[in-house]
Order: structure tokens, then sequence, then C-alpha cells
């Protein structure tokens, strides 16, 4: 078993970040007779119900901060640009540790100014924020006693994560933690593990990741969650024990705090979800630069998961040069928050700043766009799940309690939107968010067209349905994968 399972999870090239983020993790559940015994397995089968759980999936909407020592070159070395993530760039250009971090005298981010990223995300109507607290390259955004590589110790001098906490905090904004374990200014780092010098070495290492981590808890308790990278070494798979302990840690010091599966291996390296196929953590959080595929994926509404996105198609941290990607349109990061959510996950829509602490044009725009969609329509998206109803072409359903959602991204030239509802299901009423209603005519048992506005609203709209069911209706719908 040992042995195929860690064929299965071969460690991938640190290089493919990409193809790392397209990683597959299976998550076949074994028949209960075949389970194995696991010490460092799921805590818990299924979701986790208590309210912080039911507030990390209320809020839908989330925006990331990608913000180090990378936004400084911005994806430029020595006159050469990288195409590849900017957040990278120390590795594409192989830069080593101590010169990389040479930039720390370089960091003096003027035009900071914490309520105005506060209050941006607030017009954005994201309900968390998650800010790396500390990157690949080592270097905190906290004053971590731990470490020379801190903003306290740059021009700026002041504890930056800080003032995020307290300006998100005071707009009503959820802040989570990103933190990657894998840290490339510590010369303990270990990739893997394959001497007693590494073991003691990778040991030292812990204990120091244990301390900030302790350190982060300790300093920020308002924080509401822990998002982890960067462990997908096998130093790390052979210390699943590890994962397993600072999870309870953190859950120790911050009761309600929710974590990521992917800070998770098991006793035999399997990352995300155990030998048995349950999650680690509190929800899923592979899905990266891609959602679940609408059909084939529909078990993923089993369990809690989180998607993120970027803007360009991989770009994290801020790269001076954008046009090397295709850049989404902000209707096509709409569409994907909007998707995400039909399916019964959260959506995490990256920000890269500047280094002198000011974000792209671009990036105040989509934030200004979404802000303004959510305003209107906001209501399909907030504590919406996952309806249960066959997909339609115009776009996507959500659903609170008995009222569906129909959000149409693609309106049809017949001026009709098929709507199919399980068995036992009726529609009632079908009206715009603004109360106004619109025509629903049964066509067949369990479909009806309704119609589109007669004005046409020039961007996605909503029709919201009021319907019937007949009890267990919904479930045993949604047990039917389609
Ligand atoms: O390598 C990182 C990457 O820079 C970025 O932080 C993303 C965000 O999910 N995580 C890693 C790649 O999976």
């Amino acid at each position: 078993m040992k042995t195929t399972l860690l064929k299965t999870f071969a460690f991938v090239s640190l290089v493919s970040i990409g193809g790392m983020a397209q990683a597959q993790h299976l998550h076949k559940l074994l028949p209960a007779e075949q389970e194995i015994s696991l010490d460092y397995g799921a805590d818990r089968l299924g979701k986790r119900q208590d309210a912080a759980m039911q507030k990390f999936r209320d809020n839908r909407l989330g925006a990331f901060i990608h913000w180090g020592l990378y936004a400084i070159p911005g994806g430029e070395w020595n006159g050469k640009v990288y195409p590849g993530a900017a957040e990278w760039l120390k590795s594409w250009a192989k830069v080593p540790s101590n010169e990389w971090l040479e930039l720390m005298k370089e960091w003096n981010p003027t035009k900071f100014d914490a309520k105005k990223w506060a209050k941006m995300a607030k017009e954005m109507g994201v309900r968390y924020v998650k800010i790396t607290t500390k990157h690949h390259e080592g270097f905190c955004l906290w004053p971590s006693k731990y470490t020379e590589y801190t903003v306290a110790n740059t021009p700026y001098k002041k504890d930056l994560l800080g003032e995020m906490v307290k300006a998100y905090n005071d707009e009503g904004i959820d802040v989570h933690f990103y933190f990657s374990v894998m840290d490339w200014s510590h010369p303990d780092y270990r990739y893997d593990i394959k001497t007693e010098e590494d073991s003691i070495a990778f040991n030292r290492f812990l204990t120091f990741t244990d301390n900030q981590l302790k350190e982060l808890a300790t300093k920020y308790p308002t924080v509401k969650d822990f998002w982890f990278d960067g462990t997908w070494d096998a130093s790390i798979k052979k210390n699943g024990w590890w994962t397993a302990h600072v999870e309870r840690m953190l859950k120790d010091m911050l009761p309600g705090v929710t974590i990521n599966s992917r800070l998770r291996a098991d006793d035999y390296g399997k990352r995300h979800f155990d030998s048995n196929g349950h999650l680690m953590g509190d929800y899923e959080s592979g899905y990266e630069r891609r959602l679940p595929d609408p059909v084939k994926d529909l078990k993923v509404t089993r369990w809690d998961w989180e998607a993120c996105m970027t803007v360009p198609e991989n770009q994290w941290g801020y790269h001076k040069d954008w046009s090397i990607s295709y850049v989404k349109t902000p209707t096509e990061v709409l569409e994907r928050v909007v998707h995400a959510v039909s399916m019964g996950g959260n959506m995490v829509v990256n920000f890269g700043p500047q280094a002198d602490g000011d974000f792209r044009m671009e990036e105040k725009e989509l934030a200004k766009f979404v802000g303004s969609w959510m305003k209107k329509y906001g209501e399909c998206i907030y504590a919406c799940d996952y309806a249960g109803w066959d997909k339609q072409p115009w776009g996507y359903y959500t659903r609170k309690g008995e009222a569906v959602y129909m959000v149409v991204f693609n309106r049809p030239y017949s001026e009709h939107l098929t709507v199919k509802v399980p068995k036992g299901t009726q529609v009632v009423k079908a009206a715009l968010l603004n109360g106004k209603e619109v025509e629903v005519v049964e066509t067949a048992r369990n479909e009806y067209n309704v119609n589109t506005p007669v004005q046409e609203p020039g961007e996605p709209f909503v029709i919201k349905l009021q319907i019937k069911e007949a009890a267990g209706a919904a479930d045993k719908y949604r047990d039917a994968l389609t």
C-alpha cells in the first residue's frame, strides 16, 4: 500500500508550478471494510457544521493579496523579463537567496494605505481577504522575531500585516492568512529528507515554522483562516504527523479557525484526501486557476471547497508586463465567481499590488466592476449554494432556501430560458431582483420557459425563482449525479 501510494503521488518537479496547480488529488472513497487505520488522516467525516465554518461558506467571495519582495522587480531581472509567475522570479532567474533578500533594502511602499485597500475590498463586495504573510521567498510582512527577513528590517519598518488586519476588520472583512511552509530563505529547509543531517535540519525548520505560526496566531487573534501553500515537497509528505499537529495546534489556539486541505499529508504522504479518500483539513483547496468539472466533479458538493484564480493566466505577484499572457475580462472573472458558487464553492480573486503600495489600474477597475455587479446581484452569491438542478446553456443556478437564482450570462435569441426542475418541484413565480415579475410558462412535465426581461440589462442578470417542492425532492435530486 505504502509503495503504491508513494508512486502515485511521486514528487512533482518544483518548476512545473502550472502542472502542480492542476494536480488531481484522488478522492476515491474506499469501502468502509477496506479502510486502513491512520494516525494522521482526516479528523472528521463530512462537512464541518459550526458557525465559523458556516461563515466561511456564506462569505463565498474573497480576494487574494500576493505581496512580497517580488513586487519590486515585477518579473524582470538584470534586464530580462521572465514570463513565468512573478513571485517565482528568484527561481526563474536563479538568484541566490542572499542576493534576492537584498531587495529588502528597497522595500518602502510609500503609497500603501491599509484603509484604502480595505475600502477597495469592501466596494468589490468581498467578504474576506487572504494575505500572503510569507511567500516562498521567506520575506515576512509582519515583524517576526524568528527571522531577520521581515518588514521590520526594511526602510518601511512598520508592521504591514497588522495594519492590514486592522483595516480589513474595521470594514467588517474577514482576514485569512496565506502561509508558505516552503521557505527559500531558511538554511534548514529541505526538499527531501535523505540523510540524518537532513532530518535534524528539517526538524529545526519545523520548530521554526511552529514558532512563526504561534506568533501569527498570538499577534493577530482575529484571523479566521490559515491557508497553507508550498507543502508539496517530499520532506513535508514524509512528515504527515507535523501537518496534523499544526492543524490541531492552530485550532487549539484559535477556536473556530479554518484550515485548508493543502496543509495536510497523511501517514503515507497522501495529500488533501487521506488514504481512505476522506478530506483532511476543513475545505478542499486544490482548485487553483481551474474549477471542478460541472458534471464529473459534482461530488464536490459533498465537502467544502474554495478555488482561487489569477486575472492573467498565471501571475499572482505583481508583474510589470501583463501583455505576455491572456488577461481575463472582468465579466470572465465574474462568471468564474458565479460558476464556483453554483457548484457549492468559494472563489478568491487574486490581486498583486505594486511595490509602491498601489494597485495597477486593471485591478482597480476589476474591483469596481465586480463590486457594482455585487451591489445589484450579490443576493445570488452570498450564503448561496449548489441548487442541484440540471445546468442550462444560458448560465448558472444558485440557491438559498426556497429561492433558486438563475444567473444569465448567455441571453438566447429565443428570449426563453429553459428551466428543467427535479420531479416534485414547481416554479411558482419568477422575478428580477428589483421585484419586477417575468413570465413563466410550463412547457412540459418538469420543464418551463422563463422569459428574459424586455429591457436588455446589458450585463449578466439574475432571475429569482420562487419554488414549491414536494418533501425530499431536492435531496433526492442532489444524490443523482447528472
Ligand atoms: O507557488 C505558489 C504560487 O506562487 C501562488 O502562491 C499559488 C496560489 O495558490 N500557490 C502556489 C502554486 O500552487
